[in-house]
């Protein structure tokens, strides 16, 4: 049997949203382990002690736990619609630090014991950025999605997500449509297509089942 990597995912996740997004698009086979997060395989731990996905174990061993690694090394098998040259590393960073801190902050206020409206106006503020770019082109990369809209997507989905209403009514007009236009994708549809969770007693399963819609 020839053996592809194993990318142990979670749905819900927004960084294994983004390392799927990447995998499906340049059309590397993998095999889908679905974790449950309170209940992480063995296997996985192993790989990657961290604990967090996104993890990919490739057929020769070598573990990338990271994300946007994930999303490089798959594109750089195969980057059918040219993603990689338009990536900005600054922005992707401000993303996953400074918006990230905010949407967990305004997201689960509680948790954090934080006043969720300063965290975000925090973020708002943040996606002036992106309504900068989308004010003259569909995607932040240009004419069509790259890796800047794949990677920083599903966190704003999130942000939306928490007060759709507030949103709908505050979020930039370019910022809001090019969300709805990346949800709407084939691509993303894909990517959330539900699987069955994988534990270690499935030894001789390489994969997750698709669940029973
Ligand atoms: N920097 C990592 C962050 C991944 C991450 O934090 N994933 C979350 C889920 S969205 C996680 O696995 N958290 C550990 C847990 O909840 O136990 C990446 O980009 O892959």
């Amino acid at each position: 049997m020839l053996e592809i990597p194993v990318l142990y995912s979670f749905r819900r996740c927004p960084y294994a949203m983004r390392a799927r997004m990447a995998l499906l698009v340049s059309g590397m086979a993998y095999a889908h382990r679905e974790v449950v997060l309170r209940d992480k395989p063995a296997a996985m731990l192993a790989a990657s002690p961290k604990g967090t996905v996104p993890v990919l174990v490739l057929a020769d061993g070598v573990v990338i736990d990271e994300s946007l690694d994930i999303m490089r090394w798959a594109l750089m098998h195969n980057d059918p619609e040219q993603w990689l040259p338009g990536a900005d590393a600054s922005l992707l960073a401000t993303f996953d630090t400074a918006f990230k801190h905010h949407l967990d902050r305004y997201k689960y206020a509680v948790r954090y014991d934080t006043d969720p409206l300063v965290h975000r106006a925090e973020g708002l503020a943040i996606l002036a950025e992106l309504d900068r770019r989308l004010a003259e082109q569909d995607y932040i990369d240009g004419a069509g999605r790259g890796f800047d809209d794949i990677a920083l997507f599903p966190f704003v989905r999130q942000f939306a997500g928490v007060d759709a209403e507030w949103f709908d009514a505050n979020a930039p007009q370019p910022v809001r449509k090019w969300l709805a236009t990346l949800i709407a994708s084939d691509l993303f549809e894909l990517a959330m297509v539900r699987f069955t969770p994988w534990t270690d007693a499935q030894d001789g399963e390489r994969r997750s089942r698709p669940a029973a819609a």
